[in-house]
């Protein structure tokens, strides 16, 4: 028994011989999303050693929501890993003692049987060495391998590997790293609590929740991804999976570059760009004006109601000739000018007679201009839209709300314990539309009651300012 240990040392060695090569030596820079690491302004390939470790966690996938994740280096999406052409990768996955299953890893990558899984096969409280070299430059995903597959993709083990070509990538001003999955829970969305993994839903390809980097919210608020106005931005998106492709979607932005499926062949103006599962994509885009510009994964439901949604925050100066905002709102009159000459006053659209019938006007106005962000029953959506069900902030202050709706809201807030820190866009809405609509909030989702007037609306709008919740009035 006592020669075991230099029988191993001596295996190990020649394993390392078998590869030795004269490049040098450089240990990998991994980062957590969304962050990428930088370029690698090599101009020779390099022997790459790569230390990665496979976890088990327990963490939010929404606001109150816990689930165990498995995950690559402790974040879902797992560490970026940025190689080059001609590298040479010697791999090192540890599997942390405290885990519960074997772990390995298949990188798209790699050229030989299974992506490195069966050489990467790996026990808890174990490390696995293998090598393989980058033949092809491109984005590729990396995922867990071991069975069930299935369930340990679904759990978030995924992630993705820049291999550069040679000569590098063209420069951009930001780089990010964003990556999808689906994700299968015995509760159903938002459902409160930790949630185990559901098999029977993850077979049958019912998802509770989409995700961006693993959790509701993640990109949202002051986790939103930044840039300045002017800038070129390029995102490096995969879709783990395990089940649903994606129709990534950056609202108000057109990608003035895709490399399609992130492979050699680009693509020019495109809107919405398909990224399967298992699959990547690069998209560059430059930055024109400043706001907010939301992510989604355009098959919408998955964005409003399964957490498909992140932010993108772009500061700098207006430029009125790329977009203007909204420059006018007149009466519209279908009818035409002489119709209107010689008739009797336009019928006057029927106005609410008592509080019954606000609900029932103001109901409609919430489904058309409220329910997309605050959703069916007011419950907001954790981490990016606050609730209107019972909320504290509303009931608190409802003149304020007034404010609220006809002139936007912007900066952190609290509603009902949760932090928002968003912006709600001012709604233009006629102000018997605010009154109704308000009054309809305020009798539903077990607020406090009350009504709000014509007259109380008019008298805010007179007041024309933006207020920002730093306390300050603008
Ligand atoms: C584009 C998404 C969006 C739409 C549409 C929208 N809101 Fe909001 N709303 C928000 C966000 C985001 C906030 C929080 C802003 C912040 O963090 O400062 C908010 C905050 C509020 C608040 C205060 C916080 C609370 O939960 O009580 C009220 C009241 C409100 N909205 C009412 C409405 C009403 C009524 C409508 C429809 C007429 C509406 N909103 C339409 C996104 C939206
Ligand atoms: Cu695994």
């Amino acid at each position: 028994m006592k020669a075991l240990p230099s029988i191993i040392a001596l295996s190990l060695a020649m394993a390392f011989s078998a590869h030795a090569s004269e490049l040098p030596v450089i240990e990998a820079n991994l980062t957590s999303p969304p962050l990428v690491p930088p370029p690698l302004e090599r101009d020779h390939p390099a022997k790459v050693v790569v230390k990665m470790e496979t976890v088990e966690k327990v963490m939010e996938i929404a606001d109150g929501v816990e689930y165990m994740f498995w995950t690559f280096g402790g974040t879902v999406p797992g560490q970026f890993l940025r190689i080059r052409e001609g590298d040479e990768v010697e791999f090192h996955l540890s599997n942390h003692p405290s885990s519960k299953m074997p772990h390995n890893i298949d990188l798209h990558a790699v050229n030989g049987p299974g992506g490195g899984a069966a050489a990467s096969f790996t026990a808890p409280g174990h490390t696995s060495i293998f090598n393989f070299k980058a033949l092809h430059p491109g984005l590729y995903v990396y995922h867990c391998a071991t069975a069930p597959v299935g369930m340990h993709i679904a759990n978030g083990m995924y992630g993705l590997v820049l291999v550069e070509p040679e000569g590098g990538l063209p420069p951009v001003d930001r780089e990010y790293y964003v990556m999808q999955g689906d994700f299968y829970t015995q509760g159903a969305y938002g459902e409160r609590g930790f949630q185990p993994f559901d098999m029977d839903k993850a077979i049958k390809e019912q998802a509770d929740y989409v995700l961006f980097n693993g959790s509701v919210g993640a990109l949202n608020g002051d986790k939103a991804l930044t840039a300045d106005v002017g800038e070129t931005v390029r995102l490096y998106v995969g879709n783990g999976g395990p089940n649903l492709a994606s129709s990534f979607h950056v609202i108000g932005e057109i990608f003035d570059k895709v490399n399609i499926e992130a492979g050699t062949a680009v693509n020019n103006n495109v809107q919405t760009t398909l990224i399967p599962a298992g699959g990547a994509v690069a998209a560059e885009f430059k930055v024109d004006v400043p706001g907010n510009y939301i992510m989604v994964d355009h098959s919408i439901f998955r964005a409003f109601n399964k957490g498909a949604l992140g932010m993108i925050t772009v500061e700098g100066e207006e430029d009125k000739t790329i977009y203007s905002g909204k420059v006018a709102e007149n009466v519209y009159l279908p009818e035409g000018s002489a119709v209107q000459s010689i008739s009797s006053p336009q019928p006057e659209r029927k106005r609410a007679a008592n509080k019954e019938e606000q609900m029932l006007y103001g109901k409609r106005v919430y489904e058309a201009n409220c329910q997309a962000c605050h959703q069916g029953s007011g419950e907001g959506i954790p981490g990016a839209f606050p609730p209107l069900a019972k909320s504290d902030f509303l009931n608190e202050d409802p003149i304020r709300a007034i404010d609220v709706v006809i002139h936007g809201l912007k900066g952190p807030i609290k509603v009902n314990g949760q932090s928002f820190d968003s912006i709600m866009p001012a709604m233009q809405l006629p102000d018997e539309e605010v009154a109704n609509v308000l009054t309809y909030v305020l009798n539903s989702w077990e607020n406090k009651g009350g009504t709000v007037s014509i007259e109380q609306v008019t008298e805010r709008r007179a007041d024309g300012e933006t207020i920002i919740m730093d306390g300050s009035v603008h």
